[in-house]
C-alpha cells in the first residue's frame, strides 16, 4: 500500500510494536480482497458459506459478545465533567496504562489489518475520514460493507490529512501452532474495553468483536467521536435514519428520525407506504450527519454504506425491502443454520423447520424451549443492494431535511404524533423523550421510563446537557422558517387489554402523509398544550382496524399522565445539574403552565 502520510504510518508502527502481529496488511478495498478474506474465514472455520443465499456468510459469536457492552463503553475526556453524567468515565492517562498492558502482545500469531474508511462520501465535505487498525477479518469483512474503504481514501487522505485513531483487538494472541476459536474474544466482560478519547479523536476498543464495539465507524466514530467533532464545528451527529417521501404530485421531501436502537429504524426507512401514488425511498437507517447548506438549510449525509440490522422480526411483512436486501452478498451474524442452507430467525414469517442449528452452533427443534437466532443476531448488507435506495443516497452534497421525528416505545402517554411549537421546543420534546425499560435490558427497572434524548444516550461522547444547549444553538443558526420542524411520534401505544392500538410498520405512512400536509401548510392541526395535533379527520385510517375512538385515544391529551411526566422530567433533568440549559427550565414551567 502506498501512502507517504508520515503521521499514518507512524502511529501504525507504534501500534505494531505494542501489539506484535504477525504481519501487517494494508486494506485495498478491492472485491478481490474482500474475498480473500471471506476465504479465510470459511477455511479456519468461523464463516459458513450459505447455500441458498449466494455471496452470503453466516458467522457465529461466543455466547459472551452479542451486542454493544454499554458499560463497558468510556469517554475518557481530560475532565470528568465533559463526559457527564449519563457516561462511564476513566481518566484518560490511567485508561491508556491499563488498556497498554492489554494490547501489549495481544496481536500475536495474528495479522493487523489496517483499514482506511471514510464516513459518507469518498470526498464530500461533510465526510470524515478514520482508520481502523484491528486483528479481526470479520471486521474487515464487515467494514468494507459498513464503510468506504481502501486505497481511494488513502488518496483522499494525502499526506497530512485528519483521520480518527481507531484501534481495536479482539485480546486473543495465538501461540505458535495454537488452533484459533470460531469466534476469539475475551469472554470475560469485565476485561471488555471500548474506549473514546474525545480531544484526541481517537477510539481503542480491546476484547470484543461484535457491532458497534468492533466496527467502529459506526457508533464510536459516526456518533461519539463525531458528535464532539459537531459540537466543535457547528454541525449534528445524530442517530438518526434518512428518508425521502415522495407525493403522488411528484414532491419530495426528506426526513430524519431518532429512535433508540431496536424501534424499527430500519423498518421505517424503507417503509412501503398504504397509499397508491406514495413512495418512500431511503438514504440511511441508523446515523445522519447534518450540515448548514449556504440556503440556511440543513442537509444530511448517511455516513454508511451498508445496513448493520436486527434479524429477529424481520419479514417479508414487517420489511420485504431488507428481505430483498439480504438476499445476496450479506453477512449474518447469530442466527439459525437451516438444513438447506438458509438462515432462519423468530419473526421471519416462514414456519420454523422441524431441526436447524442455532446461534450457538447446536441441534435446534421447535420444542427445544430455545431460540434459534439470538434477540440481537444481526444482517450486514450493502445499502446499494436495497431496492427502494434513493438515487441521491451517495449524493457528496446531502439532502435537505423538512422534518425530524423522535420517538420511544411508550405504552400510554405519548400520543401518535405531536408537532413541536418552535426549534426550541422540539429540542425540548427530544430532552424528554424515552422508552419503557423491556426485561432486555437486564436490569431492575423494568416498565419504569428510561429518558433517552435524541436516542443518544449509549452514543453520546460528552455531556448531555452541553449536547442539548448544542442544538439549541444550531437553531439559532438560520431561520425558522428553513429548519427542520421536530414531530414527537409514538407508534406504540397500547389500550388497556394491553394491545397495540397504532398497526405501525407500513401504516406509518399514514402519520409521515400528514407531517407532509403540514410542511405544505395543507395539513389540519390543533394547538394543545403538549404542541401541535392533528385533528381527528386529519389522519386517514380507512381500510385499517384502527377505529374513531382509537383514534380519539391516540391523539388524546392525557392531563394526569403529562403532569406525572414532568415529575419524571425534573428528576432525570436534575441529573444534568449547572449544564441543564435555561431554555429547556423554560420550556418545561411553560409546558406546566400550559397544561394546569
Ligand atoms: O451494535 S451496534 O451498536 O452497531 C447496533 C446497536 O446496538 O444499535
Ligand atoms: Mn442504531
Amino acid at each position: 500500500m502506498k501512502t507517504n502520510h508520515a503521521k499514518l504510518i507512524a502511529w501504525v508502527d507504534e501500534v505494531a510494536a505494542m501489539c506484535q502481529p504477525d504481519s501487517v496488511y494494508w486494506c485495498d478495498g478491492s472485491k478481490a480482497e474482500y474475498e480473500d478474506m471471506i476465504k479465510i474465514t470459511v477455511d479456519a472455520g468461523l464463516a459458513t458459506p450459505l447455500k441458498k443465499r449466494p455471496g452470503c456468510y453466516l458467522f457465529r459469536s461466543h455466547p459472551s459478545d452479542v451486542a454493544r457492552a454499554e458499560k463497558r463503553t468510556f469517554i475518557a475526556s481530560k475532565r470528568k465533567e465533559d463526559a457527564g453524567p449519563t457516561n462511564n468515565w476513566i481518566d484518560p492517562v490511567e485508561l491508556k496504562a491499563t488498556m497498554t498492558e492489554c494490547y501489549t502482545g495481544c496481536m500475536k500469531g495474528r495479522v493487523m489489518y489496517v483499514i482506511p474508511f471514510s464516513m459518507g462520501p469518498i470526498g464530500s465535505p461533510i465526510s470524515k475520514i478514520g482508520v481502523e487498525l484491528t486483528d479481526s477479518p470479520y471486521v474487515v469483512i464487515n467494514m468494507r460493507i459498513m464503510t468506504r474503504i481502501g486505497k481511494d481514501v488513502l488518496k483522499v487522505l494525502g499526506d497530512d490529512g485528519e483521520f480518527v485513531k481507531c484501534l481495536h483487538s479482539v485480546g486473543k494472541p495465538l501461540a505458535p501452532g495454537e488452533k484459533d476459536l470460531s469466534w476469539p474474544c475475551v469472554p470475560d466482560v469485565d476485561k471488555k474495553f471500548i474506549s473514546h478519547f474525545p480531544e484526541e479523536r481517537m477510539i481503542w476498543s480491546y476484547g470484543s468483536g461484535y457491532g458497534g464495539n468492533a466496527l467502529l465507524g459506526k457508533k464510536c466514530f459516526a456518533l461519539r467521536i463525531a458528535g464532539v467533532q459537531a459540537r466543535d464545528e457547528g454541525w449534528l451527529a445524530e442517530h438518526m435514519l434518512i428518508l425521502k417521501l415522495t407525493n403522488p404530485e411528484g414532491k419530495s421531501y426528506y426526513v430524519c428520525g431518532a429512535f433508540p436502537s431496536a424501534c424499527g429504524k430500519t423498518n421505517l426507512a424503507m417503509l412501503e407506504p398504504v397509499f397508491p401514488g406514495w413512495k418512500v425511498q431511503t438514504v440511511g437507517d441508523d446515523i445522519a450527519w447534518m450540515k448548514f447548506g449556504a440556503d440556511g438549510r440543513l442537509y444530511a449525509i448517511n455516513p454508511e454504506s451498508g445496513f448493520f440490522g436486527v434479524a429477529p422480526g424481520t419479514s417479508m411483512s414487517s420489511n420485504p425491502n431488507a428481505m430483498k436486501t439480504i438476499a445476496t452478498n450479506s453477512i449474518f451474524t447469530n442466527v439459525g443454520l437451516t438444513d438447506d442452507g438458509d438462515v432462519w430467525w423468530e419473526g421471519i414469517g416462514t414456519p420454523a423447520p422441524a431441526h436447524l442449528i442455532d446461534w450457538q452452533g447446536n441441534d435446534w427443534t421447535p420444542d427445544c424451549g430455545r431460540p434459534a437466532a439470538h434477540a440481537n443476531a444481526r444482517f450486514t448488507a450493502p445499502a446499494a443492494q436495497c431496492p427502494v435506495i434513493a438515487p441521491e443516497w451517495e449524493d457528496p452534497a446531502g439532502v435537505p431535511i423538512s422534518a425530524i421525528l423522535i420517538g420511544g416505545r411508550r405504552k400510554t402517554s405519548i400520543p401518535l404524533v405531536t408537532e413541536s411549537l418552535s426549534w426550541e421546543h422540539g429540542v425540548f420534546l427530544g430532552s424528554i423523550m424515552g422508552s419503557e425499560i423491556t426485561t432486555a435490558d437486564i436490569t431492575d427497572k423494568v416498565g419504569q421510563v428510561r429518558r433517552d434524548p435524541f436516542a443518544q444516550l449509549p452514543f453520546m461522547g460528552y455531556h448531555m446537557g452541553d449536547y442539548l444547549q448544542h442544538w439549541l444553538n444550531i437553531g439559532k443558526k438560520s431561520d425558522e422558517s428553513k429548519l427542520p420542524r421536530i414531530y414527537f411520534v409514538n407508534w406504540f401505544r397500547k389500550n388497556a387489554e394491553g394491545k397495540f392500538i397504532w398497526p405501525g410498520f407500513g401504516d406509518n405512512s399514514r402519520v409521515l402523509k400528514w407531517i407532509t400536509e403540514r410542511i405544505a401548510g395543507t395539513g389540519k392541526a390543533v394547538k394543545t398544550a403538549i404542541g401541535n395535533m392533528p385533528t381527528l379527520d386529519s389522519i386517514d385510517i380507512s381500510g385499517t382496524s384502527v377505529s374513531e375512538a382509537d383514534m380519539a385515544e391516540l391523539l388524546a391529551v392525557d392531563k394526569e399522565a403529562w403532569l406525572a411526566e414532568i415529575e419524571s422530567i425534573k428528576a432525570a433533568y436534575l441529573e444534568y445539574g449547572d449544564k441543564l440549559p435555561a431554555t429547556l427550565v423554560r420550556e418545561l414551567k411553560e409546558l406546566e403552565a400550559r397544561l394546569k
